[in-house]
């Protein structure tokens, strides 16, 4: 019976002491997504990969990309096509260039939100 009430303060005291953490985790996920970038969807995964331009298409805002591992979102190496937003991040880059880049999951293809040259 003692154990029992034990158990039951401390775990108790541990859920107050969550509660008091709520107020800064809140504040810190609301600054995080005020710097994200404007069309940002909530539970759409980002990550940083790098690769080589295969194919820029600047016309419909695409670069195909042979990329490395990307652990983050299960990817192995591939080829596949990015959108990329703003199109203006395809300004000075070329085939056959490598290239740092950030992407984020979205509807269709995924986005490039970043890339520059390696
Ligand atoms: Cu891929």
């Amino acid at each position: 019976m003692i154990r029992t009430l034990r158990a039951t303060r401390v775990s108790a005291a541990v859920g107050l002491a969550l509660l008091g953490a709520l107020p800064a985790f809140a504040a810190s996920q609301a600054q995080a997504q005020a710097q994200a970038p404007a069309a940002a969807a909530p539970g759409h995964r980002t990550a940083k990969g790098v690769g080589v331009i295969t194919e820029i298409d600047a016309a419909q805002s695409m670069v195909t990309l042979r990329h490395e591992p990307i652990p983050a979102l299960g990817w192995p190496t591939m080829v596949m096509p990015f959108r990329v937003t703003p199109p203006g991040l395809l300004t000075g880059l070329k085939v056959g260039q490598k290239v740092a880049f950030e992407t984020r999951e979205a509807e269709g293809l995924p986005e490039i939100t970043a890339i520059h040259k390696r």
